[in-house]
């Protein structure tokens, strides 16, 4: 079986190094005898330009930082690799999807869009998912997000989405965050995004981990097959944790307690050998088929709904390896959506075809020039030759003469490929067209899968968007953009635009006959606009839409973290059979007490704590557990402590507690707010039942009880 798994790792080892037991040199291999002091004119004087040692130093450090991502700047990789479980050779000549078993060396970086380098992970902000699948025929780049639609059609408008987005100009404020009048201002003129305004108000924009998120290819892609048919495809990565989210009022808090949540999450999960995995999935649309939906395949503000064309699960991806370093594989891994193989071709979807030129344009700024493809991260393992010469950094060393082609003193070489034997050739499809500066006809709906996407929500996720857009337009300080996106909102769904006005204290605007389009009087109309309309769509919900209903859900409580709260006294066998009975399902309890060091146990043992009350906090675990011999008064009287109680309530998580902890739950100040039906409280006179045990297992599978929040849908 083709197992190349282990081939970009070989590779990268050529650039490894590792000081351990070596001499201290400078960059030029000078041996260094002290590097504590600056070479000075006597141990009290001035220090002397001479001193190469420190003004080498001193130099490499002062150019340490490149510029940061202008989007995405914000991100966490790592190494993986790719198999093919359903190989397409009938669909595609990709090399690396013609075997069952074949196996790919990839590297996957995930993102959040707005923020800076330093930012919080849990904004509520798309999530990018770059995956570079390491061929034997070159660098294939997914350059994806978690949301399977964009803001915008054209490419042309990028730079003003992203200027509106990032924290205004004025102020440099708010950082990572969309709630502001910027950003709803130019979304209120853009009837466009609607649809995804649906997707990024809903809680797929705060996912609980980068490993519970699926991942999607957005644009309409060709697949080209070795007779050069095509069909058309949208790329699926499924999540074998399923799609989960965590509550907005727990996400900013988790932004205070710890900004590297996800970051956090996928290393350990990595280093703990729970490695975080994914099928690969497409949707395949005949060439004939291209103009059979109410949608244009083109718009990358549409999807093709599952219930249209199911996903057919071609692969699977597994990250396994953390980097070695963050600066050198993280940050200097340049992805590129115009990183293809033989086999996997473009759609004419004006963003995709815009998204062409800015990525290899933007890394001649980000990595300073044009030989960034040699930087051990973005190198090919498949040979590369080619007459591109020089630029800033060159690394490698061209032998010869020739450096052009055609050439005749190189005996033609580099030569070209043959298509038949791997040379890329473009899908020949055939155009007739005139040159023009247009909006096709066809993405003029504007309304109808933003529609789709809100009737596919249970009632706890419509309530969440309701909310999310109290928030966000809550922030809007322009009382006339707010009231422009209760009107667009009224064009989704008018019980939508009327609850959230409500949280406004406004009004919903009657719809317009002629809706503000691009935010111009009638007399002022700009070109290049169009009239917004609402599509009737052939499928009105989708289970695959909503997170709560998603198909890639399954009950698993793998590699969750459970807070055990603890004092002295506490009873070692309830810790302990909750303890056992977490690692069975390869989730995790962790010991928090008043302070660090131990505690000692009613048992006479010492129980090692993780953290204290102080050093973490309910937000950072996925449920609460308080064992028999907690005393009531050890959570009355630590807020701390409290806080864990009140949280995971708020929160929708699991609570559960045994023997006389039991009535440290009746004394919460939520007590009175448990409903008989709330499967998510769980609690025992029994110390160390297995039952409970198994109870609480269960109701953690269900990652959240929603149902606990004031709900604006029922
Ligand atoms: Fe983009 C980065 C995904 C539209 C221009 N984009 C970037 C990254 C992801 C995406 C995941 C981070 C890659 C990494 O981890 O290094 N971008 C998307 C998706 C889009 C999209 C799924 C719509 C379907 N992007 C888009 C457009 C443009 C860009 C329309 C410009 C015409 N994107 C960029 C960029 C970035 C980038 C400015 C910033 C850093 C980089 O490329 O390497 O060129």
């Amino acid at each position: 079986m083709k197992n190349f798994q282990d081939d970009k790792q070989r590779d990268l080892s050529i650039n490894k190094s590792d000081g351990t037991n070596k001499v201290l040199t400078t960059n030029q291999g000078i041996q260094i005898n002290d590097d504590n002091n600056t070479l000075k004119a006597g141990e009290r004087g001035p220090s002397l330009l001479e001193d190469f040692i420190f003004r080498e130093k001193m130099t490499h450090f002062d150019h340490e930082r490149i510029p940061e991502r202008v989007v995405h700047a914000r991100g966490s990789g790592a190494h993986g690799f790719f198999e093919v479980t359903n190989p397409i050779p009938e669909l595609t000549k990709a090399g690396f999807l013609q075997e069952k078993g074949q196996i790919t060396p990839v590297f996957t970086r995930f993102s959040t869009v707005a923020g800076s380098r330093g930012s919080t992970d849990l904004a509520r902000d798309v999530r990018g998912f770059a995956v570079k699948f390491y061929t034997q025929e070159g660098v294939y780049d997914l350059v994806g997000n978690n949301i399977p639609v964009f803001f915008i059609q054209d490419a042309n408008k990028f730079p003003d989405l992203v200027h509106a987005v990032k924290p205004e100009q004025d102020n440099e404020m708010p950082q990572a965050a969309s709630a502001h009048d910027t950003f709803w201002d130019f979304i209120s003129l853009m009837p466009e995004s609607m649809h995804m305004i649906m997707w990024t108000m809903s809680d797929r924009a705060i996912p609980r981990s980068y490993r519970m998120m699926e991942g999607f290819g957005v644009h309409t892609f060709r697949l080209v097959n070795a007779q050069e048919e095509s069909v058309f495809v949208k790329f699926h990565w499924k999540p074998k944790l399923g799609t989960h989210a965590v509550a907005w009022d727990e996400a900013q808090k988790i932004s205070g307690k710890n900004p590297d949540f996800h970051r956090e999450d996928l290393w350990e999960a990595i280093e703990m050998g729970n490695f975080p995995e994914w099928e690969l999935g497409i949707q395949i649309i005949p060439a004939e088929d291209e103009e059979k939906y109410e949608f244009d395949l083109l718009d990358p503000t549409k999807i093709v709904p599952e219930e249209s064309v199911p996903v057919t699960i071609i692969g699977r991806m597994v990250l396994n390896k953390n980097p070695d370093n963050f600066f050198s594989e993280t940050e200097q891994i340049a992805f590129h959506p115009g990183h293809v193989v033989p086999g996997i071709d473009f759609s004419n979807d004006p963003l995709l075809q815009g998204r062409l030129f800015s990525y290899t344009d933007t890394q001649l700024t980000r990595l300073g020039g044009p030989n960034f493809h040699e930087i051990p991260i973005n190198r090919s393992i498949a040979p590369v030759h080619n007459n591109q010469r020089d630029g800033f950094m060159r690394q490698e060393i061209n032998k010869g003469r020739v450096n052009y082609h055609p050439n005749s003193l190189g005996g033609g070489c580099p030569y070209q490929q043959q298509i038949a034997n791997g040379g890329f050739s473009s899908f020949n499809e055939r155009i007739e067209a005139h040159k023009v500066r247009e909006r096709s006809e066809s993405f003029a709906d504007h309304f109808g899968q933003a529609k789709l996407f809100f009737n596919s929500q249970t009632p706890e996720e419509k309530s969440h968007i309701v909310k999310a857009l109290r928030f966000e337009l809550g922030k809007v300080k322009t009382t006339a953009i707010r009231v422009r996106m209760l009107g667009l909102l009224s064009q989704v769904d008018t019980e939508l635009a009327e609850k959230v006005a409500l949280g406004l204290g406004a009004t919903v605007p009657p719809i317009l006959e002629k809706p503000i389009n691009k935010g111009v009087s009638p007399e002022t109309e700009e070109a290049g606009t169009q009239e917004p309309r609402t599509t009737e769509q052939s499928v009105t919900s989708s289970e695959a839409l909503s997170m709560v209903k998603n198909p890639t859900n399954k009950p698993t409580i793998e590699s969750r973290k459970v807070a055990i709260l603890v004092s002295d006294g506490v009873s070692e066998a309830a810790v302990q059979n909750i303890k056992t009975a977490l690692k069975k399902q390869g989730a995790k309890g962790c010991v928090i007490a008043p302070h660090l060091g131990s505690v000692l146990t009613d048992s006479d043992g010492a129980l090692a704590a993780e953290y204290s009350f102080l050093t973490a906090s309910s937000v950072l675990f996925d449920a609460v557990y308080v064992p028999h011999g907690i005393g009531l008064n050890v959570i009355a009287e630590n807020d701390d402590a409290l806080e864990y109680l009140n949280d995971a309530y708020k929160h929708c998580k699991v609570i559960a507690a045994d023997g006389d902890a039991a009535d440290i739950i009746s004394a919460a100040p939520f007590a009175s707010k448990i409903t008989n039906d709330d499967s998510g409280i769980i609690i025992t006179n029994e110390v160390a039942s297995e039952s409970f045990a198994q109870e609480f297992i269960a109701a953690m599978a269900k990652h959240r009880f929603w149902q606990r929040e004031p709900n604006l849908y029922i």
